[in-house]
């Protein structure tokens, strides 16, 4: 049965604070602090459970290589030569965020019926610009049923940072429904990382009906503010969109435009005036998992930081108690993750596929996601201070810690990808 199924990426254990991604406050503001990847992976495992749950269907991305041997060597250096910038950006765990995998259009919108995946190339920063090629090899052998085409990256320089700047409606999950991919442009103090003709090269690739899909330009404000991605000021499901009334730059015109091509759209706008934009990205607020649950009721999967805001605890009180789309708040604790700018929603990839054409290792029930706690509590480093991570035996901890959980997952064909 064609369902949503959400993809997590596990906080691997190289998982810490090196300040890495500017335009991303949070990240920027913890740069240099201690950081405990063992929490970190549990804590998005209690998310995966308490999804689970809720009835949802849950699955996995793996913990890439780090640190990432091959992308030094192509820089002809190693790890123990190589000067400090670049060994943090070698060690980085961001694969976490499993929404700047790729962008994924489900069967119902394609013109070939098929599932299409585009792994997300992160060239605009240098830290994530090498995760694609693990990425894709992951995709290629989870999405290898003929129900599926996993594309390769969209080239340089045409940015891409995958899901996190699309957003799908639809009147249920199986049915055609409206894509919208959302770009900035570049000029503002932080930069814009999804560039316009990286999304109009998605659409043709993944064979979108024009009619059906929509190119919407972020607000300079917003990226200036520290959205980074479009899914922190906006979110989308089913018939709901989300957003935070700064989210777009021609807002009226694509309100308008979304009407046209998707009449049963219902927006749920959040005011600056009820929300500043500074809280909404504090909180999080949108950066939350806006889903169906089995009872047909529309849940957002918040985290603890949206409760830590006044202001948007408020609003969402209020939405809850009135007659709003959004029936229902979920919150969960991803603190070490939000730490580095990466909510619930960036910690997913949703694809909408039936589970029986995924290769089972990247699905999980309770008692692989307790496996996989195991794995986690026995190997994970539990603090990485920035002045540790030159040491050798930190990095023979993670490298084993990694080869340890993908032997747990009978994923071992993926160790060196
Ligand atoms: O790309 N943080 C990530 C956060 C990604 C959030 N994803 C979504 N919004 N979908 C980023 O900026 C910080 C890593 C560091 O500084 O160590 C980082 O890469």
């Amino acid at each position: 049965m064609i369902t949503e199924i959400n993809f997590d990426g596990i906080i691997g254990p190289s998982h810490n604070y090196a300040g890495l991604s500017p335009g991303n406050l949070a990240a920027t503001k913890n740069r240099g602090g201690v950081s405990q990847p063992r929490a970190a992976a549990l804590q998005g495992i209690a998310k995966m459970r308490a999804n689970l749950a809720l009835g949802l269907t849950q699955g996995i991305l793996l913990p890439h290589a780090r640190p990432d041997h091959r992308w030094l060597a192509s820089l002809a250096t190693r790890y123990d030569q190589a000067a400090p910038h670049t060994r943090a950006q070698a060690l980085s765990a961001s694969a976490m965020w499993a929404a700047n995998a790729a962008t994924v259009s489900p069967a119902a919108d394609t013109a070939d019926g098929r599932c299409h995946l585009s792994v997300a190339n992160l060239l605009t920063m240098p830290h994530r610009s090498h995760e694609w090629p693990e990425t894709l090899a992951q995709l290629r052998v989870a999405f290898a049923d003929p129900a599926f085409v996993v594309h390769g990256p969209v080239p340089a320089p045409f940015g891409d940072e995958g899901a996190a700047n699309h957003m799908r409606l639809c009147t249920r999950h199986d049915a055609p429904g409206v894509e919208i991919f959302v770009y900035g442009i570049a000029g503002g103090a932080f930069p814009a990382r999804q560039h316009f003709d990286a999304s109009a090269a998605i659409v043709r690739r993944h064979g979108l009906d024009p009619a059906r899909t929509l190119l919407v330009q972020q607000s300079d404000a917003a990226i200036a503010a520290g959205a980074f991605h479009n899914d922190v000021v906006a979110v989308a499901n089913g018939r709901v969109l989300f957003a935070h009334e700064q989210a777009f730059e021609d807002r009226d015109g694509f309100y308008r435009n979304l009407r046209a091509a998707f009449p049963e759209v219902e927006i749920v706008e959040v005011p600056a005036a009820k929300i500043s934009l500074a809280d909404a990205i504090r909180s999080y607020l949108f950066n939350a998992q806006l889903v169906t649950l089995p009872s047909g009721e529309t849940a957002l999967i918040v985290p603890s930081e949206a409760r830590g805001t006044e202001s948007v605890w408020a609003w969402l009180q209020d939405h809850v108690a009135g007659n709003g789309p959004i029936r229902r708040v979920e919150v969960v604790d991803v603190r070490q993750s939000m730490a580095n700018g990466g909510g619930p929603a960036c910690l997913r990839l949703r694809v909408v596929a039936d589970p029986a054409t995924v290769d089972p290792r990247f699905l999980v029930d309770a008692a692989r996601l307790d496996a996989i706690a195991s794995v986690v509590e026995a190997h994970w480093p539990e603090t990485i201070r920035q002045d540790e991570i030159g040491d050798p035996a930190l990095i023979a901890r993670i490298e084993a810690a990694r080869r340890a959980l993908l032997e747990t997952l009978g994923t071992v064909e993926l160790i060196d990808r």
